[in-house]
C-alpha cells in the first residue's frame, strides 16, 4: 500500500545551534515540543539538518526524533547525507533525504535509496527547480526566500517574485504536480502573504475588448507550504509556534491576505465591469465613520496638507510620517493603514519605505502603493523595483504611465520586449501628469495582469478609472469624479490615504455586517473611491466653486458631508 500523501504545509528543519534553539535546549525535545500532541497534525515533515555531525550521532538522533515523528505520520528526512539516509532507512528511522545543489544528484540517491524513498531537493533557479524534477525529485524547497540568520551562505535571495517564476517553470515543464515549499525567513507573521503571492496564477483568458473570456480559469500553481528553522526551533513554544504557521498557511492558500472572507475559489469570473452595491459602499463607509482608521502617509511635502485634511473629511486619522523606524510601532496600532508615495523619492525615503513595509506586513496591516511618476526616470524605475520586492502591497494604484511601468519593472527582459511591442511603441513618460495612450480594453487587460502577477488590487486612474481584484478576475470601472480633480495638486495622492482608511475599516466588518456580500481589499477600494469621485462631483458644480481655489474646500466639504451622510445611512449622496 502507498504512503498516505506528505501535508508539506509546515515543514520543521533542525538546526543544532545554541543560538536559535535556546540555552539548554535539544534538537530533539524542540522537535519533540513541537508534535507534542500528534494528532493535531500540524507540522508534515520533519528534516534532520546538522552539518558537522558525524554520521554515528546522526543516526542516533534520527532514531530519538522518529520516535517523535512517526505517532505523528511526519515523514523524517535527512540533509544532505545519502549515506546516513541509507543506514537508518536500514534501521526504519528515516523516510528520505533532502538535497542541495552541491550534494549528491537525485537520480544517484534514487538508485541508492530506492523507489520509497522521499527525495527532496532545494532549488534557487528556474533551471535547478526544473532539472531536480526531471531527476525524480519527490518535491521541491525553493528559496532562499528572504536573507535569513539560519543560513548565511546561501546563493540566492529571490523574494516571492523569484518562487513564483519557479512555480510557473514547474507549471510549464509539466511538474505542476510535484509539490514545493519554500525556505528562508519564513515566520508567522509573513507565511501568510508569502505563500499567497508566490502562487503562480496566469491571468484569466481575456477577449479582445479586454473583459474576461467565459471561460474555466487557467490551472496555476501555489505554494504547498513553508519550510522553516527559526521560526519554530527558535519558539519559546514550538508546538503553538507549528500550529500558528499551520493556520497563516491554511488562509494563505485559501484567502489572500486582503480577502477579509471570501470563498476559497473565487465565484465564475464575471464577463461584465463589476459593481459594488451602494448598500455595501454605505456600510463600509459607516465602518470608515466609527473605527477612524489611523492613515499612515509617507509622502512629500507637496501633498502632506491636503492628504491629511482629505483622511480628516472622510473620518480617518492621519499621520504623515516618513521614517522608517517610526512604521514599526505605527503598523501595530489598531486599525493602522500605509500609504507609501514615492513622489520625490530619494535613497534614504527609499529606506525607510522598505522599512515600514516589513513592519506593516509583519503586523497583517494594509499597504496602499502610489508609484507617482514611476517612468519618469531610471532613479525611480529603480525605487518601484526596490519597494515591490519590500513585501506585500494590498493595493497599487496609479495613472496609466505609472501602473504600465510597474507592470514592466516586474518582467524579464525577453517578455518585457514582447509586452513593448504588443503595446505599441512605449513612449517616454514625461511627468506626473497622466499620458492617455492605452485604451479601454488595454487598460483593462493591463490592471488584470498586474492584479493576477501581484496578487493585489490594482487602481488605474483616469477619466474611467479601471480597478481590478487581486486575482485578476473581476474589474470594475468607475466613471464618476470631475475633470477639476487634475487640476489640483495632491488628489491623486489623497486618494491612496482614502483608500488605505476604506480598507482598513472594511477589514472589521463581518459576513453578518453586510447582508452576506462579499467583503474584501476589491469592494473596499471601490468604496473608498465612490466616496471620493462623488464627492468631486457634487463640489464642482457647487455655485461657490469657480476653479481649482474655490474647488478645494469644496470638495473637502463634500467629501465630509458625503462621509456624514453614509454614517447616517442616508443614501442620497450616493444618488
Ligand atoms: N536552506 P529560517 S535557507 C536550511 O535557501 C535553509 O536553501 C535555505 O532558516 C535555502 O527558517 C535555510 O530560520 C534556513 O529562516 C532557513
Ligand atoms: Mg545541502
Amino acid at each position: 500500500m502507498p504512503p498516505p500523501p506528505v501535508d508539506y504545509s509546515v515543514y520543521l528543519v533542525t538546526d543544532p545551534t545554541p543560538a536559535i534553539l535556546g540555552a539548554g535546549r535539544t534538537v530533539v525535545e524542540v522537535v519533540g515540543a513541537a508534535l507534542a500532541e500528534p494528532e493535531k497534525k500540524h507540522i508534515g515533515i520533519v528534516q534532520l539538518r546538522d552539518k558537522n555531525a558525524d554520521a554515528r550521532a546522526m543516526l542516533a538522533t534520527l532514531a530519538a526524533l522518529h520516535a517523535y515523528t512517526a505517532p505523528a505520520g511526519a515523514p523524517l528526512l535527512v540533509n544532505d547525507r545519502v549515506d546516513v539516509a541509507v543506514a537508518a532507512m536500514a534501521r526504519g528511522h528515516c523516510e528520505g533525504v533532502h538535497l542541495g545543489q552541491d550534494d549528491i544528484d537525485g537520480a544517484t540517491a534514487r538508485k541508492m535509496l530506492g523507489p520509497d524513498a522521499i527525495i527532496g531537493v532545494t532549488a534557487s533557479t528556474v533551471d535547478e527547480a526544473v532539472s531536480a524534477c526531471r531527476d525524480g525529485a519527490d518535491y521541491l524547497g525553493l528559496g532562499t526566500v528572504f536573507a535569513t540568520t539560519t543560513k548565511t551562505n546561501t546563493k540566492h535571495v529571490v523574494g516571492t517574485a523569484g518562487i513564483q517564476r519557479m512555480l510557473q517553470a514547474l507549471l510549464e515543464a509539466g511538474f505542476g504536480h510535484i509539490p514545493a515549499v519554500c525556505i528562508g525567513g519564513i515566520h508567522t507573521s509573513n507565511a501568510r502573504r508569502v505563500v499567497f503571492q508566490s502562487g503562480f496564477r496566469p491571468a484569466t483568458a481575456d477577449t479582445r475588448d479586454g473583459t474576461i473570456a467565459d471561460a474555466a480559469a487557467p490551472q496555476g500553481k501555489e505554494l504547498n507550504g513553508v519550510a522553516v528553522v527559526s521560526a519554530i526551533m527558535g519558539a519559546a513554544d514550538p508546538g503553538a509556534a507549528a500550529a500558528a504557521l499551520a493556520e497563516q498557511v491554511r488562509l494563505g492558500k485559501t484567502r489572500g491576505p486582503n480577502d477579509f472572507y471570501r470563498a476559497p475559489s473565487a465565484a465564475k469570473a464575471a464577463t461584465e465591469p463589476v459593481q459594488v452595491s451602494p448598500a455595501l459602499v454605505q456600510r463600509i463607509l459607516q465602518a470608515l465613520h466609527e473605527t477612524t482608521p489611523l492613515s499612515h502617509n509617507m509622502t512629500n511635502l507637496v501633498v502632506q496638507n491636503i492628504a491629511a485634511n482629505v483622511a480628516l473629511a472622510v473620518g480617518a486619522s492621519p499621520i504623515m510620517s516618513n521614517s522608517g523606524a517610526e512604521a514599526l510601532d505605527l503598523a501595530r496600532l489598531p486599525g493602522s493603514a500605509l500609504v507609501i508615495n514615492m513622489g520625490t523619492v530619494t535613497p534614504e525615503s527609499l529606506a525607510n519605505y522598505v522599512k515600514a513595509i516589513a513592519a506593516y506586513n509583519a503586523a497583517g496591516r494594509p499597504v496602499v502603493f502610489d508609484p507617482v511618476g514611476a517612468g519618469a526616470t531610471d532613479i525611480r524605475r529603480a525605487a518601484v523595483r526596490t519597494i515591490m520586492a519590500a513585501g506585500y502591497l494590498d493595493v497599487i494604484k496609479g495613472n496609466e504611465g505609472e501602473i504600465q511601468t510597474v507592470y514592466l519593472s516586474g518582467l524579464n527582459d525577453e517578455d518585457r520586449a514582447r509586452e513593448e511591442a504588443e503595446a505599441g511603441a512605449q513612449r517616454q513618460q514625461r511627468g506626473v501628469d497622466g499620458s492617455n495612450t492605452l485604451d479601454a480594453a488595454a487598460r483593462r487587460r493591463l490592471v488584470r495582469r498586474l492584479a493576477a502577477r501581484e496578487k493585489c488590487v490594482v487602481v488605474l486612474t483616469g477619466a474611467v478609472d479601471y480597478v481590478s481584484d487581486s486575482r485578476g478576475e473581476r474589474v470594475a470601472e468607475v466613471a464618476d469624479g470631475h475633470p477639476m480633480l487634475g487640476e489640483v495638486t495632491g488628489t491623486g495622492c489623497s486618494l491612496g490615504t482614502v483608500i488605505s482608511a476604506a480598507v482598513s475599516a472594511a477589514a472589521t466588518l463581518r459576513k453578518e455586517d453586510t447582508n452576506g456580500e462579499e467583503i474584501d481589499t476589491f469592494t473596499a477600494v471601490l468604496a473608498g473611491m465612490a466616496l471620493y469621485e462623488r464627492a468631486a462631483a457634487r463640489a464642482a458644480v457647487l455655485p461657490s466653486v469657480h476653479g481649482p481655489g474655490t474647488f478645494v474646500p469644496a470638495f473637502l466639504d463634500e467629501l465630509a458631508r458625503c462621509r456624514r451622510a453614509a454614517a447616517a445611512n442616508d443614501m442620497a449622496w450616493l444618488a
